[in-house]
C-alpha cells in the first residue's frame, strides 16, 4: 500500500524518516505519552528504537532514563523493551507488562496508579508535570493533518494537545475502515466551565471521527505494520463457567422482578477470562438485543456484536485473541457504523455511567467479607496491574460486581479474607461479589448481614470455617459491633501466607 494512500497530508510524507532517527527527538528524562490501550493502538518501532539507543547509552555507561505515560497497558515492544532497557523511570497510568511489573515491585520504577477517567482531566490540570513529547499509532493522515485513529484512543488527544512535539507512527497492519469508527469528543473543560456531557444512549455520536493535530508541531512520521499484542483467551475452566452461570442467573433474576429491563443496561466488562467467559454465557441468554458502555473491547464482545446479541458497544480499545483481532481486521466495515471508540476520559466518564446505569463487571484480586474489594495489590504491597477504570465503573454504575475463583494459587489462599488486604473499592462501591460457589447480593444489606452471606455463599468451603470462626470471635471481642473486626488478626491472615506459603488454616 503507497504511502499517498495512508498518508494524504504532503506536508507530513515529508517527514518519514526511521525509528530510529525518530528515536533521536526523545531525550533522557522527559517525559513521552504514548498512545496504546490494554494491548491496542500502542506505537510499535519508536518504543523499540527508543530502548535500543538507551541500551547503547547505558552501555556507554550514560544514565537514559524517560518518564511514560499511556491510556492503558501496551505491548512488549512498549512496556517490555523499554524495561528491558531499565529505560523507565516513572509509569502511569496502568501496566500488565511481567517485566515493568517486576521493576515497581524491586522498588526500582515509580508507578503512579489512577483511575482511567482522570488522567486527562490530571494532564489538563497541569498535576502531571509537562509532556515533552507524543508518540502516536494511527492508522493513516488526513489531506488536512487530521489522524486516523488505530485501535485505540486512549489518552490520545490529551498526549496531541498537550506534547512539544508529537511523533506518528502510522500502522498499515491497521485496517484503513476504522476511518469513521471513532468519536473524538473535544467539547471537555475544567471547572468553572464544564458542561455536560451529552451521551444519552451508548451508541451517540457527539464528537468528531479524527484527532485534530497541529502538523508545524509533528517533528517526525513514522511507517509501520506490525499487528497489536493480541494475547489469546484461555478457554473458560471450570470456575468461569461457573462464575457466569450464576452471574446469568442473578441477571434473569432481576430481569423477572423487574429491576432490569428485558434488554438489560449497558454492560461494562472487565479484562481477563473470566469477564469473557460471562460474556460467552450472554451469547446463549434470553436478554434481548444488548448494549455496551465499556472501555475494552474484548474477544466475547465482538462475538455478541456479530450475532446481533449486542446493538452497539462503546469503548476506547480493543483487547482480541490474534484469531478475532485477524477476523475483526478482515471485516471491520461490518462493525463501524456500531462500535464507537472515544477517548478514556469519555468512555469511563462517572457522569455517562451514572446516566446509563451501566452493569459493572470486573475482576478482583480479592474481597473481604464485608465486601471491601482488592483489585490491585497482592499481600497488600506487590501491584498486579492497576486499578484501570473498575473504580469508574463501580461507584457509578447501576449494579457493580466483582467476580474471581474462590482460591488462588492452587488453592493455598482464599480470595475471601476477614479482612482486605488493600481497598480499591470499599463495600458501599461493591454490590455483588461472584465465586465459582456462588453469589452474594450484597444490596440492602448491613455489613454483619454482609459477612454471614459472603461467607456461606462465596468463600471455599476449605476455607469457610476459618472464617466463621474469626466472624465469630470479632462478634464477641471487636471495639465496635458495626463492622466486627479483630485488626491484628485479620491482617495476620495475609502474613501467614507469606511466612508459610499458605493460607489454610485449621479451625
Ligand atoms: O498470579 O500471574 O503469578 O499466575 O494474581 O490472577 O487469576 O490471572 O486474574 O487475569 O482475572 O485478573 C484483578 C488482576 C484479575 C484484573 C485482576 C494472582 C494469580 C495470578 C492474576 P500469576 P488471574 P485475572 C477494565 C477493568 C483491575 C483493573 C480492572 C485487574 C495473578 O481483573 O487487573 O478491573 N483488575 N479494569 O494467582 C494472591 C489472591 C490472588 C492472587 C489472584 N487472592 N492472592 N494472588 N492472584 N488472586 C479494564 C481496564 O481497566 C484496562
Amino acid at each position: 500500500m503507497s504511502a499517498r494512500h495512508r498518508i494524504g497530508c504532503a506536508r507530513l510524507r515529508d517527514k518519514r524518516m526511521s525509528a530510529d532517527e525518530a528515536a533521536r527527538f526523545i531525550t533522557p528524562h522527559s517525559t513521552v505519552g504514548m498512545s496504546g490501550f490494554t494491548g491496542s493502538g500502542y506505537p510499535k518501532a519508536v518504543p523499540m528504537a527508543l530502548a535500543a539507543r538507551i541500551e547503547a547509552e547505558h552501555a556507554a555507561g550514560r544514565p537514559f532514563r524517560v518518564r511514560v505515560w499511556t491510556g492503558a497497558s501496551t505491548g512488549p515492544e512498549l512496556d517490555g523493551a523499554l524495561a528491558r532497557a531499565e529505560g523507565i523511570e516513572f509509569r502511569l497510568p496502568y501496566n500488565s507488562d511481567p517485566l515493568v511489573r517486576e521493576q515497581i515491585n524491586s522498588g526500582r520504577m515509580e508507578y503512579f496508579d489512577l483511575h482511567l477517567s482522570q488522567v486527562a482531566p490530571m494532564a489538563w490540570q497541569g498535576f502531571l508535570g509537562p509532556l515533552d513529547t507524543a508518540v502516536i499509532e494511527v492508522s493513516g493522515i488526513r489531506e488536512d493533518g487530521a489522524l486516523v485513529p488505530s485501535s485505540s484512543v486512549g489518552n490520545n488527544k490529551t498526549w496531541i494537545d498537550q506534547a512539544r512535539q508529537v511523533i506518528v507512527e502510522v500502522n498499515r497492519w491497521q485496517s484503513a475502515a476504522l476511518d469513521g469508527m471513532h468519536d473524538i469528543y473535544y467539547g471537555t473543560a475544567l471547572p468553572p466551565n464544564r458542561v455536560p456531557i451529552p451521551i444519552v444512549r451508548p451508541g451517540d455520536r457527539i464528537g468528531e471521527p479524527y484527532l485534530r493535530c497541529d502538523p508545524d508541531k509533528v517533528v517526525a512520521v513514522v511507517e509501520t505494520d506490525a499487528p497489536d499484542r493480541n494475547l489469546p483467551f484461555r478457554a473458560p475452566d471450570a470456575a468461569a463457567r461457573a462464575i457466569a452461570g450464576h452471574l446469568l442467573e442473578f441477571l434473569r433474576h432481576e430481569v423477572k422482578v423487574g429491576r432490569l429491563p428485558s434488554a438489560l443496561l449497558p454492560i461494562q466488562s472487565g479484562v481477563g477470562n473470566i469477564p469473557n467467559a460471562v460474556l460467552g454465557g450472554l451469547l446463549d441468554s434470553p436478554f434481548e438485543r444488548m448494549n455496551a458502555y465499556t472501555e475494552v473491547i474484548q474477544d466475547g464482545m465482538l462475538e455478541l456484536l456479530a450475532a446481533d446479541r449486542l446493538g452497539v458497544i462503546s469503548a476506547t480499545g480493543f483487547s482480541l485473541s490474534p484469531e478475532a483481532a485477524a477476523a475483526f481486521n478482515a471485516d471491520v466495515a461490518r462493525y463501524r457504523e456500531r462500535i464507537l471508540l472515544r477517548p478514556q476520559e469519555i468512555s469511563n466518564h462517572p457522569e455517562v455511567i451514572r446516566r446509563l446505569g451501566c452493569l459493572a463487571m470486573n475482576g478482583m484480586i480479592e474481597a473481604d467479607i464485608y465486601g471491601a474489594v482488592n483489585s490491585t495489590h497482592v499481600m497488600g504491597s506487590r501491584i498486579q496491574n492497576g486499578i484501570g477504570g473498575s473504580g469508574d465503573f463501580a461507584r457509578n454504575a447501576y449494579i457493580s460486581i466483582f467476580m474471581t475463583p474462590s482460591t488462588a494459587k492452587d488453592g493455598r489462599i482464599s480470595a475471601i479474607v476477614p479482612q482486605a488486604s488493600h481497598v480499591d473499592h470499599i463495600p458501599q462501591d461493591v454490590q455483588v461479589l461472584v465465586t465459582e460457589q456462588g453469589l452474594a447480593d450484597l444490596r440492602g444489606l448491613s455489613p454483619k448481614q454482609r459477612a454471614r452471606l459472603v461467607i456461606d455463599t462465596c468463600a471455599h468451603p476449605d476455607y469457610r470455617p476459618a472464617l466463621a470462626d474469626y466472624f465469630a470471635r470479632a462478634r464477641a471481642h471487636s471495639y465496635g459491633q458495626q463492622s466486627p473486626s479483630l485488626l491484628t488478626e485479620a491482617l495476620s491472615w495475609h502474613q501467614r501466607f507469606i511466612d508459610t506459603g499458605t493460607m489454610r488454616v485449621s479451625s
